[in-house]
């Protein structure tokens, strides 16, 4: 090989994802194919029936003597502490005790044999309630002040005042609703008792560190007693942040209680029925504008329905507001976030963690100022972007990066935006019934958790004496591909092949303290991390050829797969094998924390992104005004992620966030009957996107850029950032409907915006 020759599958190479072929041929391992001791239980959840009510009377005793059961749990039987909340002691019981706040509640476990077993046992409680008001609604809570978290405010300029000046003002309203994750692979647990009452706990989870947390607690031992292992997830988006811990909790109380094995792993019904959602939120609004468009003035208040509990709705909400401005400079901001308290399953983070609910608000202004006043839409949108003089978002940090006016105007030329605008103006005039729409919206993602504490991660290297590489880190493997690019950004720090890098299942023996993977930042911290680690060993290895060799440090050098020494060259299995021989340690960890950040919420004021995501998309649809169906016929994106450490993962995540977007804001309804239980829990009722829902054109394309911050090889984080981008989709339809279109736009809501045919 010749010394210039570049490593397989380092930064930058579109190499598929490191379990593609493990999915195809169905090897790769996820919770439910982990093979189970012939001992192990299985748990079911007995769901409470009501939304709200006292439990007056429970008698098990008909569960714990029926066929295969071989315990029954209940909030007394917990050890530790009845609660699994991230974020607000006593918010989240794990059983019900004495009252429920939601249907699905859990109000006991049963642990038999199978899970047959278990859920036939659990129907033979008898329990009594005294149903109690419930509040199932956005406007009922307001109306009786139910509140998870007080108001939150962000503002610059004067709203109110330039209110009052504004040529023109207009105010609406917005519905939107919420959506369930339907990650392929449900909540699951499997937990192995270990000496001295320590559990290894197997979990589908974002969150390790958390479910380690969750489960020491309920137990009442130490964190060090429990053991949290990932190997990846069938698809988390969010679901599996918090709400993983439960299932793990319950399983390990059993294996702690019984010496057996135990197993929780919900079926899709009670997946649906018993973890959170994205929340649904009400949006209103008061802009005031001038005659050309811009923006001058705008107060919007932003309300999210909650659920029953705090769980991380108050950094959701907040994210909506930070997010309310999208791409474009209000001077005059004032933007108001609301967490109300619904007697309904608790709503929780899902793929942009609220900003897409914030996004959707400022899109339907720009539009709603656009009509008023008879302009293109984008022109509007483009008429009040950010720029160099008017740069400061209403929380006070200074867009530095914008990318936004140009990437707008290459994706508007390379779409052929005007002229396919101007051709369906013609074809809806000459066209009764089937009616087209075309909408360009841009996005602004921020990057880094609001959370600052969260914004830590680590990783651990070894170096094996033949070569050979182990790679962890604290994130987690969810389909997203974040284990590969990690793997690729240590085989170019360490200049070797990535076949020689083993990835490993994220294990919190291993990196402890770990935050969730979320916030797009997966990649962002832990690449960052692994990179110190592996920068470490490089380092020590240099060190060691210097001493040992006795050259200077100019003489060593890394090459691919090589290493040089003065005038030797070792391969460099050669030359960790050499090291090993004179006792140089060949493991290292990294840590890394995002610099520059800070966020008061006291003031509103702060930095609290490391730097912005941009990208924009245009869709066109077709909308049957007869049926209220509508078909997305052609997408084209251009979205930054900076330099791409791999454009094919890259690529499927945008094409993934987009597509999983317009699900949330066309098929996706969630249904709750007037009794607070979701009607809409499998998928007979509730429609996510399919094969067929793709456009028929579909155009993504990487835009040319890198980040002007220090992040890991100049990339941008891509998660979430795409999902956003689905917001053209519905500005779209609402081309075609005008008028009061709430979200999702179902061809029931089209077909009532649209109205009757004359
Ligand atoms: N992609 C797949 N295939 N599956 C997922 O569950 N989750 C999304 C996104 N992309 C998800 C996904 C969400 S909500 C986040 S926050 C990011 O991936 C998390 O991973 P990252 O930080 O490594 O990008
Ligand atoms: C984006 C996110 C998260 C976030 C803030 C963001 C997130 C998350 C938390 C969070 C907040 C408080 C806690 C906690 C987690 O904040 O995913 O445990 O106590 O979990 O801007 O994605
Ligand atoms: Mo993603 S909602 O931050 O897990």
């Amino acid at each position: 090989m010749s010394n210039n020759a570049s490593i397989n599958g380092g930064v930058g190479s579109g190499i598929s994802h490191d379990s593609t072929k493990k999915h195809a041929n169905g090897t790769a391992v996820y919770v439910d194919d982990i093979r189970v001791p012939e001992n192990a239980l299985h748990l079911y959840a007995f769901p409470s029936p009501h939304a709200h009510a006292e439990i007056t009377a429970m008698d098990l005793s008909e569960v714990e003597s029926a066929d295969g059961v071989a315990l029954v749990l209940t909030a007394d039987d917990i050890t530790g502490m009845n609660d699994v909340s991230p974020t607000h002691s006593g918010d989240d019981p794990l059983l019900a005790d004495g009252k429920v706040m939601f249907q699905g509640q859990a109000i006991f476990a049963v642990a038999a044999d199978s899970l047959n077993q278990a859920r036939a046992a659990a129907q033979l409680a008898k329990i009594s309630f005294k149903p109690l008001p419930a509040i199932l609604s956005i406007n009922e809570a307001l109306a009786q002040d139910s509140f998870v978290f007080t108001p939150q405010v962000m503002a610059q300029g004067d709203a109110e005042g330039e209110l009052k000046n504004a040529k023109n003002t207009l105010s609406g309203k917005l519905n939107i609703g919420g959506q369930d994750h339907f990650y392929l692979e449900g909540q699951a647990s499997l937990v192995i008792p270990q000496e001295d009452g320590d559990v290894l706990v197997h979990c589908s989870t974002q969150h390790p560190s958390e479910v380690q947390t969750h489960v020491a607690q309920v137990l009442g031992v130490e964190r060090n007693a429990v053991t949290v292992e990932v190997r990846r997830m069938g698809g988390g988006f969010g679901g599996k942040e918090t709400q993983a811990s439960p299932w793990a909790a319950l399983a390990a109380m059993t294996a702690q209680k019984t010496g057996r094995p135990a197993k929780m792993r919900l079926v899709r019904d009670d997946d649906m029925i018993m973890t959170g959602k994205r929340h649904p939120f009400q949006i209103s609004y008061e802009v005031g504008f001038d005659d050309a468009g811009i923006v001058t003035a705008l107060d919007m208040t932003l309300v999210s329905d909650c659920g029953h509990s705090l769980d991380l709705s108050r950094a959701i909400n907040d994210r909506a507001l930070f997010h309310a401005d999208n791409c474009y400079y209000i001077p005059n901001m004032r933007v108001t976030g609301l967490k109300c308290r619904t007697n309904k399953v608790s709503n929780t983070a899902f793929r942009g963690f609220g900003a897409p609910q914030g996004m959707m608000a400022i899109e339907e202004v720009m539009d709603q100022v656009a009509q008023k006043l008879g302009k293109d839409p984008l022109a509007v949108r483009q008429a009040n972007l950010y720029n160099a003089s008017n740069n400061t978002t209403h929380y006070g940090m200074v867009v530095e990066d914008n990318v936004a006016p140009e990437i707008i105007a290459q994706l508007k030329t390379a779409s052929n935006y005007d002229k396919r605008r101007a051709e369906i103006e013609e074809f809806n005039a000459n066209n009764e019934f089937v009616k087209k729409g075309i909408a360009l919206t841009p996005l602004k993602f921020g990057i880094s958790f609001t959370t600052k504490f969260l914004n830590q991660a680590g990783a651990l290297i070894h170096i094996y004496a033949d070569g050979s590489v182990q790679l962890n880190h604290g994130g987690t493997e969810m389909g997203q591909g974040l284990f590969t690019k990690v793997a690729q950004i240590v085989a170019n720090t360490l200049n070797i092949d990535l076949e020689h890098i083993k990835i490993t299942a994220t294990n919190t023996g291993k990196v402890p303290n770990t935050s969730p993977t979320a916030a797009s930042s997966g990649t962002d911290m832990n690449g960052m991390a692994a990179k110190l680690a592996a920068e470490k060993l490089i380092d020590r290895l240099r060190q060691f050829a210097i001493e040992h060799y006795g050259v200077a440090e100019g003489d060593v050098k890394f090459l691919p797969n090589r290493v040089k020494v003065g005038k030797q060259t070792f391969s460099f299995k050669e030359f960790v094998n050499a090291a090993y021989m004179e006792r140089i340690q060949l493991s290292a960890t990294g840590f890394y924390a995002t610099p520059k950040i800070n966020f008061d919420p006291e003031t509103g004021k702060g930095r609290p992104f490391l730097y912005f995501s941009y990208g924009a998309s245009v869709s066109e649809v077709e909308v049957d005004t007869l049926t209220g169906e509508a078909e997305v016929v052609r997408v084209d994106i251009l979205h930054d992620v900076g330099r791409s450490l791999n454009p094919t993962i890259d690529l499927g995540q945008i094409e993934g966030g987009f597509i999983q977007g317009v699900g949330w804001l066309t098929n996706e309804e969630l249904f709750w009957n007037d009794d607070g239980a979701l009607a809409t829990h499998a998928p007979s009722t509730y429609k996510i996107p399919t094969m067929g829902d793709r456009p028929d054109i579909f155009n993504i394309t990487l835009f040319d850029n890198e980040n002007m911050e220090d992040t890991v090889y100049k990339s941008k984080a891509v998660g979430e950032p795409p999902f956003m981008l689905a917001i053209s989709t519905y500005r779209a339809i609402w081309q075609v409907t005008k008028g009061n279109l709430d979200a999702p736009a179902t061809p029931e809501a089209i077909l009532k915006a649209c109205g009757e045919p004359s």
